[in-house]
C-alpha cells in the first residue's frame, strides 16, 4: 500500500456570483432569489476557508471559476451578433436565461466530478468523472470547462484518468462526489466508495420523490464505478430517503458526511437505514480500526435544522488516526439544538475532536456550505507531486488571489447587472489573468 493524503480543492467563487433562484428544491437558492450579492465577499470568504485549512497542514488546491455569462451557450441557442447584442436580447426575452447562464455555481466542486483514489482502481490511477449535473440547466453546462480544468491541474496520464461526463439525460443524472463519500482505514489502501442516489431511472416503480427532483440516479453511479474500474464487493450503493429530498436535502452532502472510519449522517438520510450500516460493515471487514456509525436521532435534530444549518455540509477531516476535526459553516453556531448537540460530539467517544467554524455567508445564501465548496482527491506522494503545483494554496498564492479578487471583483451585484457587457469583459480579463497564476493553459473559449 502506498501512503496518501487527503487533498481538498475548492471551487474560487467566479465574478458573477449571484443569487437568482435557480435551483427548485434547494431552499435556500430558492428563498434567497433576487436579492443582491457580494462576489468580492464571496470569493474572500472562500478563500480564507482555503488558507485556514492550509495553515492547519491540510492540503488544499483552488480549481478556478468558469467563464460567465457563457455567451457559447447563448449562440447554440439562436442569439447572434456581438457580445454585448447577445446580451442585450437575452436579457429582453429571456432574464432567466440570462441567469442561468450567469451563474457561478461552478464554485461548489463537490458537484464537479466523482473522483475514485488509485488505491480502488484496477489501473491504479486516480478517475475523475466530470458530473453532468443535468438536472438544472444552469449547472448542466459546467462539464466540459470542468474537465478542461481539472485536465490542468492533474495533467499527468501516468497517475491521472479523465473520463467524459455520462450522457446528458435524465436516466444518468450525475451530481458529483456530493453523493459520493470514501470510507478507509488509511487513504492509500483498497477503500469502501458508498454512492447515495436519490431514484432508480428504469424502475418506475421504486421509490421516489414527489415533490422535488431526485436529481442523481442508481444507473448513474453504477456507470460511474464501472468506468472508473472499481472492485463490486468495496462499492456500496444506497438509496436517499425520497421524504428529506422533498424536504430541501437535494444533495446526501446535505445530511451525511463520511471519512475514514466515520460515517456522520442523520437518522432519516437513508431509505433502508438497517441495509446501509449492514453493507458498509460488510464491506468493512476486519479491518485494523473499527468503523464508526455516528446516527444523528431525529429527536436531537430535525431535517429542518439539518437544511437550515447544514450541520451535515460540514468537512470531517482527519488531523492522525482516531482525530478528526468537523468544518461547519457559523449557521450551525447559531442553531441551539444543533450548537448543543455538536458540543457533546467532540466531547464524546466519536472520532470527531474538534469542531472549526467560518463564515460562508454568501455561499450559504445559495445552498452550498462548506462541503459543497470542496472536492475531495486522495492523493499518494507521486500524484501529489504530479499536480499542477501553482493551484496549490499556500501563503503566496493566497495573497496573489486575494489581491487578484481585490482588483477584478465587484462588491454588490443585483440581477440586471448581469445584461451590463463591461460585466462580461471585467471577467474575462479577470479569468485571462488567473489562468496565468495557476498556470492552467487556454481553458476558457473566450481564450481560443
Ligand atoms: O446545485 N445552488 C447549488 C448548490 C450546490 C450545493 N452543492 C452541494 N450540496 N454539494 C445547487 O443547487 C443556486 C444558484 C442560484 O439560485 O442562483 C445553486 O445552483
Amino acid at each position: 500500500m502506498n501512503k496518501a493524503t487527503e487533498a481538498n480543492f475548492d471551487g474560487l467563487v467566479g465574478p458573477t456570483h449571484n443569487y437568482s433562484g435557480l435551483s427548485f428544491g434547494n431552499v435556500a437558492s430558492v428563498n434567497n432569489s433576487a436579492r443582491p450579492s457580494n462576489p468580492k465577499a464571496a470569493a474572500k470568504q472562500g478563500l480564507v476557508k482555503m488558507k485556514t485549512l492550509a495553515d492547519m497542514g491540510f492540503v488544499q488546491g483552488v480549481l478556478a471559476p468558469h467563464e460567465r455569462p457563457h455567451i457559447p451557450t447563448l449562440r447554440k441557442l439562436g442569439f447572434t451578433g456581438s457580445d454585448a447584442k447577445v446580451l442585450e436580447q437575452v436579457a429582453k426575452q429571456s432574464p432567466k436565461l440570462l441567469a442561468s447562464v450567469s451563474s457561478a455555481s461552478c464554485m461548489w466542486t463537490a458537484n464537479a466530478a466523482t473522483v475514485s483514489p488509485s488505491g480502488d482502481t484496477k489501473d491504479d490511477r486516480v478517475h475523475f468523472t466530470p458530473a453532468n449535473l443535468i438536472n438544472k440547466f444552469h449547472r448542466s453546462i459546467e462539464h466540459e470547462t470542468t474537465g478542461a480544468i481539472l485536465q490542468a491541474t492533474f495533467k499527468d496520464d501516468a497517475h491521472f484518468a479523465h473520463h467524459h461526463a455520462l450522457p446528458n439525460v435524465d436516466h444518468f443524472g450525475d451530481e458529483g462526489a456530493a453523493n459520493h463519500t470514501r470510507f478507509c482505514d488509511q487513504y492509500g489502501e483498497r477503500g469502501i466508495e458508498f454512492f447515495v442516489y436519490g431514484m432508480e431511472a428504469f424502475n418506475q416503480s421504486a421509490p421516489r420523490p414527489s415533490k422535488f427532483p431526485a436529481r442523481h440516479t442508481l444507473e448513474a453511479s453504477q456507470a460511474v464505478a464501472r468506468a472508473h474500474g472499481l472492485v463490486d464487493n468495496h462499492v456500496v450503493y444506497a438509496q436517499q430517503n425520497p421524504d428529506v429530498i422533498d424536504a430541501g436535502v437535494f444533495h446526501n452532502d446535505v445530511i451525511a458526511v463520511g471519512n475514514r472510519n466515520a460515517h456522520f449522517y442523520h437518522q432519516d438520510a437513508f431509505l433502508d437505514t438497517a441495509k446501509m450500516k449492514q453493507d458498509l460493515l460488510t464491506a468493512w471487514g476486519d479491518r485494523a480500526s473499527p468503523f464508526h456509525l455516528i446516527e444523528v436521532p431525529s429527536n436531537r435534530i430535525s431535517i429542518e435544522d439539518c437544511v437550515q444549518s447544514y450541520l451535515f455540509n460540514s468537512q470531517l477531516l482527519s488531523r492522525g488516526d482516531n482525530d478528526m476535526v468537523l468544518v461547519v459553516p457559523e449557521e450551525c453556531e447559531n442553531n441551539q439544538g444543533v450548537w448543543r448537540y455538536l458540543k457533546e460530539l467532540v466531547e464524546g467517544p466519536s472520532p470527531i475532536n474538534e469542531i472549526k467554524m467560518f463564515d460562508l455567508k454568501q455561499s450559504m445564501s445559495n445552498g452550498g456550505g462548506p462541503a459543497c465548496l470542496r472536492l475531495r482527491v486522495a492523493l499518494t506522494e507521486a500524484e501529489h507531486q504530479a499536480v499542477n503545483p501553482f493551484t496549490l494554496m499556500n501563503d503566496a498564492l493566497f495573497e496573489q488571489l486575494t489581491n487578484w479578487v481585490d482588483k477584478h471583483y465587484r462588491d454588490e451585484l443585483h440581477e440586471a447587472d448581469l445584461a451590463d457587457p463591461q460585466l462580461l469583459m471585467e471577467s474575462h480579463t479577470a479569468l485571462d489573468e488567473l489562468t496565468q497564476i495557476l498556470k492552467l493553459g487556454s481553458v476558457y473559449e473566450f481564450q481560443r
